[in-house]
C-alpha cells in the first residue's frame, strides 16, 4: 500500500519532493519516481557570461516507458501521481494511457498544467488535483488505503466512468511552517533516463551536483509561495492565492540540516517568486542566516522590490547571484499588455541599486545580474523596441541580458488576448504543441532567414546585450541603431557581442572568481571519476 509521485522531466521538483515529505510525515509509503532529466546543451548565446547553454528535452523512448511500468510494478502502488507543466501534457496523456493499460491504481495528475487547466485533464486520467495537493493528496492516499470512497474530496476532480465530480477547492495552508522539508535524500526515489533507472546519476537541474544527499552541491528550496504580482504571462495571474512565508527559524532549521547532510554543499537556491518582500522577515533572515548558514546564495528579485534597507543586508549575508524581470522597455507595453506597474524610472532606480551592492562586502566579491526579457513578442512594435533600447543604455553596465520566448499557457490572460484578436490559435498553446521547451533561452542562429519583425527583434537583441559591455560605449550603440548599420548582417552584430564578451570575461578578475567557483564545484576526485571538468552530463 503505497503512493508512486511520477515528475516528468524534472529531477529536483521542489513541489513533489515536498509531497513526499508530507505523505511520509502522515505515514503513507511513498516513491518518487523522476522520469527523464532535463538537459542542457551548448548553443549560442547572447549572454555576457560563460553559460553557453539552454534546456532540452530529449526524446523518451519506449525503453524508457518500458523502465517505468517496470518500477511501477515492483512497487505496485494503490495510487499513482504525476505531476507536470503544460510542455508536457501530451507526454503525461501517453504515459497515462500506457500505465492504465497495466495497472489497476487510480492515477492523479497535479502541478501546474492539471490546476490551470483542469478541464483539457480530466477525461484523460481517474482524478485531477486542482491547486494545492499537500492535504487532497494526503486525503486521497489515506482514502484509497483504507478502502474508503474518494470523490468527495476538496481540490479533486474525479472522472468516474465519464463522469465528472468537480469538488470545491479548500483554504490554503497558512501556517507553512506546517510543512516538512522537501526530501532530498536517496530513500525511495528512482531516476529514469536514457532507457534505464540511472542508480548514480541523480544530476541536478544545473548540472554542477546531484540532487540528493550526501551529494548536494546547490541546495533548492522556497521561504514563501505565490507573489504579491499577477504579471499576464505567468501563472501567478490565475492564482490569487496569498503570499505565505515560512518562519526565519524554519528556513534557518531546514538550511542546517541541508548543511549536516551535505559535506559539499556550497550555494543555496531560493526559487521564490521574489524574495525581497516583507522588510522585518528580510532583516531577521539575513541576520540569522548570515551567523548559522553563511554560504552564498540565488534569489529572483522585482524591481518595485528593491528598497535599499532590505537589499543591503540580503548582500551583506551572502546574497550574490539575482535574476530580475525587465521584460520590456516600454512602460505601456508592460502595463497594458503585460501587467506591470513599474515605471522606466523605478526600474532605472532598481538596476542602479542591485549594481550598487556590487561594492557591498559579501561572501564573494562579484554580484551576477541577469535582467530577463520577452522575447519575440509580436506585439513589441518598432517604437518598444527602441525604447528599450534607450532604457538598456542607461542600465549600469557589466550585467546579463537574456531572454525568454514569449510562451503560451492556457488561459493565461495574455494567452486569452492573443487568441481572442487572433494572433495565435489553438496549436499554439503549450500542451498541443508537442514542446517548446527547446526554446526558451537567448540564442542566436545566424543560419535562420529571419523576415518581417523576426528580423528587426533580433537585431534589437544584438543591440541591448551590446549594452550589457562595459567596453563597448554606448554612443556606438546609438549610432548602429540611428543608421540601422547591419540590420541585414546581423552576423556580424553577433560576433561583435562575442568578441566583446570574450574581452570582458579574459579582463575582468571578478569574472576569474566566479568561473573559478564553477570550476571548483566538482571536486577533482569526482571530476576523474565521471571524466567531466565543468558539468555532469
Ligand atoms: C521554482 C520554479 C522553477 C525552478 C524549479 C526548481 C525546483 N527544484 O523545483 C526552475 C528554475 C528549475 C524552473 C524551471 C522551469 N520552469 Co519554473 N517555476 C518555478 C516557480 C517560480 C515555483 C514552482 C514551485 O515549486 N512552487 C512551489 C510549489 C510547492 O507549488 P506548486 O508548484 O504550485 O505545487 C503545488 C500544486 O501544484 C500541487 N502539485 C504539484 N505537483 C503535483 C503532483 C501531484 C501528483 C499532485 C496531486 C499535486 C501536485 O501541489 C503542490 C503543493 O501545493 C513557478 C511559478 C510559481 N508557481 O509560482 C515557475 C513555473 C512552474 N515554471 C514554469 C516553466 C515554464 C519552467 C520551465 C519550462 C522554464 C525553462 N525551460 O527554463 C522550466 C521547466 C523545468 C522542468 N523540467 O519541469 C511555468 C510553468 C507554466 C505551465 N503552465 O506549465 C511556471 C508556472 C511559471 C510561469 N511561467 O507561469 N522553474
Ligand atoms: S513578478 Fe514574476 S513571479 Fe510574480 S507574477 Fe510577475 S512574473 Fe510571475
Amino acid at each position: 500500500m503505497s503512493v508512486a509521485l511520477i515528475s516528468l522531466y524534472h529531477y529536483d521538483n521542489f513541489a513533489m519532493r515536498l509531497l513526499f515529505s508530507y505523505l511520509k510525515k502522515h505515514n503513507i509509503p511513498v516513491y518518487y519516481i523522476a522520469f527523464k532529466r532535463m538537459k542542457q546543451k551548448a548553443t549560442k548565446t547572447l549572454k555576457n557570461d560563460y553559460v553557453e547553454m539552454h534546456d532540452f528535452h530529449d526524446q523518451v523512448t519506449e525503453e524508457d516507458i518500458i523502465t517505468l511500468l517496470r518500477q511501477i510494478d515492483n512497487i505496485n502502488p494503490s495510487l499513482i501521481g504525476i505531476g507536470f507543466k503544460s510542455s508536457h501534457l501530451q507526454l503525461a496523456k501517453d504515459l497515462t494511457a500506457r500505465i492504465k493499460e497495466r495497472f489497476k491504481a487510480p492515477v492523479v495528475w497535479g502541478g501546474d498544467h492539471p490546476t490551470i487547466a483542469p478541464e483539457t485533464c480530466i477525461e484523460h486520467t481517474d482524478i485531477v488535483c486542482v491547486g494545492e495537493g499537500f492535504d487532497a493528496l494526503r486525503e486521497l492516499a489515506g482514502n484509497i488505503i483504507n478502502g474508503r470512497p474518494y470523490d468527495k474530496i476538496n481540490n479533486l476532480w474525479v472522472n468516474k466512468n465519464g463522469n465528472i465530480i468537480r469538488n470545491p477547492s479548500r483554504p490554503l495552508i497558512n501556517d507553512l511552517d506546517v510543512l516538512p522539508f522537501a526530501s532530498y535524500t536517496s530513500e525511495n526515489k528512482i531516476y529514469i533516463d536514457e532507457g534505464r533507472v540511472q542508480e548514480d546519476k541523480n544530476i541536478d537541474y544545473f548540472g554542477f551536483g546531484f540532487t540528493d544527499a550526501p551529494r548536494i552541491v546547490f541546495y533548492q528550496t522556497m521561504t514563501s509561495f505565490a507573489c504579491p504580482m499577477h504579471c499576464s504571462f505567468c501563472i501567478n495571474s490565475l492564482q490569487h492565492d496569498k503570499f505565505r512565508r515560512r518562519s526565519v527559524a524554519n528556513v534557518i532549521e531546514e538550511l542546517k540540516q541541508a548543511k549536516n547532510n551535505n559535506p559539499n554543499l556550497r550555494w543555496i537556491f531560493f526559487w521564490d517568486n521574489i524574495f525581497a518582500v516583507n522588510k522585518n522577515w528580510c532583516l531577521e533572515f539575513s541576520e540569522e542566516y548570515k551567523r548559522k548558514i553563511d554560504l552564498p546564495f540565488f534569489t529572483y528579485s522585482h524591481p518595485l522590490c528593491s528598497d535599499m534597507e532590505i537589499l543591503v543586508p540580503l548582500r551583506k549575508a551572502g546574497w550574490t547571484i539575482t535574476v530580475m524581470g525587465i521584460q520590456s522597455g516600454s512602460y505601456n507595453l508592460r502595463k497594458t499588455l503585460y501587467a506591470r506597474n513599474e515605471t522606466n524610472e523605478k526600474i532605472l532606480e532598481a538596476v542602479r541599486n542591485m549594481a550598487g551592492l556590487r561594492k557591498v562586502k559579501s561572501h564573494k566579491p562579484y554580484f551576477n545580474i541577469y535582467y530577463d526579457y520577452v522575447k519575440n513578442n509580436p506585439l513589441e512594435g518598432k517604437k518598444d523596441l527602441a525604447e528599450s533600447l534607450d532604457l538598456f543604455l542607461k542600465f549600469p553596465k557589466g550585467f546579463v541580458f537574456q531572454a525568454f520566448n514569449l510562451s503560451f499557457f492556457p488561459n493565461y490572460p495574455i494567452t486569452k488576448h492573443f487568441l481572442q484578436n487572433g494572433y495565435i490559435s489553438e496549436k499554439d498553446i503549450e500542451g498541443n504543441v508537442k514542446t517548446s521547451a527547446n526554446n526558451w533561452i537567448t540564442t542566436f542562429d545566424e543560419k535562420k532567414e529571419y523576415r518581417g519583425f523576426l528580423r528587426r527583434h533580433e537585431y534589437y537583441y544584438l543591440l541591448f546585450s551590446l549594452a550589457q559591455y562595459t567596453l563597448f560605449p554606448n554612443f556606438l550603440i546609438r549610432i548602429i541603431e540611428r543608421k540601422k548599420l547591419f540590420i541585414n548582417r546581423l552576423g556580424i552584430l553577433y560576433r561583435l557581442c562575442r568578441l566583446f564578451r570574450f574581452l570582458e570575461l579574459t579582463l575582468s578578475i571578478p569574472k576569474y572568481r566566479w568561473a573559478w567557483d564553477m570550476f571548483m564545484l566538482i571536486p577533482f576526485r569526482l571530476k576523474i571519476k565521471h571524466r567531466t571538468l565543468l558539468r555532469y552530463s
